[in-house]
């Protein structure tokens, strides 16, 4: 098959199918990299994409008979800016990772406060096996820490942190704890406790 005979019957085949796979292709990869970016930048590439696809098409209207070469050079104008784009948008995003295990944000977490030497609450709700944030919200200038313990009286912790002074809120990431019902308390005033439900 020599060259004329490729124009005449492959192209009018090839290049409406080879465009729309490109097409597509773009579609799909410019609204993926949309989607995963901030708001400007998802701008700034769209505009940018636009302004390009308008200069082709341009160019293409303006000169029909135009060159292959000339048409790679369009081409070449469409995807470089695609490219630096999508490297930049690359290095700016953090693409959300799918395992859900993505650190504190995604944690449950269980909340409990303390003022006029008293907890807010006498029974702690908490998921079996789960690691879990402990948000304490010490709301007063007096040392208090929250503590879990197997039972009253166990020596042994399955969680404690040092005693703070208020007001402030922090947050302490603490290890999954199998089903059960323990024991909670301020070390510092013993008299703060209740039963912490594993459930
Ligand atoms: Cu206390």
């Amino acid at each position: 098959m020599n060259n004329e005979m490729r124009d005449r019957f492959l192209l009018p085949i090839l290049i409406p199918v080879g465009a729309l796979a490109f097409v597509a292709f773009l579609a799909l990869s410019v609204s993926y990299i949309l989607l995963n970016v901030p708001h400007a930048v998802a701008t700034g590439v769209a505009l940018m994409l636009a302004f390009n696809l308008l200069m082709v098409f341009a160019a293409a209207a303006a000169a029909p008979n135009m060159s292959r070469l000339s048409m790679g050079m369009l081409g070449g104008i469409v995807l470089v800016p695609l490219l630096v784009g999508g490297v930049a948008a690359a290095g700016v995003v953090e693409f959300p990772d799918d395992h859900g295990e993505g650190g504190e944000g995604d944690m449950p977490v269980v909340e409990i406060a303390a003022n006029n030497l008293q907890f807010d609450k006498d029974e702690l709700i908490i998921p079996a096996d789960t690691a879990f944030v402990l948000q304490f919200d010490n709301q007063e200038a007096q040392p208090h820490n929250v503590a879990i313990l197997e039972e009253e009286g166990s020596s042994e912790a399955l969680f404690r942190e040092d005693p703070f002074t208020g007001p402030e809120v922090v947050e302490w990431e603490v290890e999954p704890i199998p089903a059960g019902e323990y024991y909670f308390l301020c070390e510092v005033h013993p008299n703060m406790n209740g039963t912490a439900t594993v459930e």
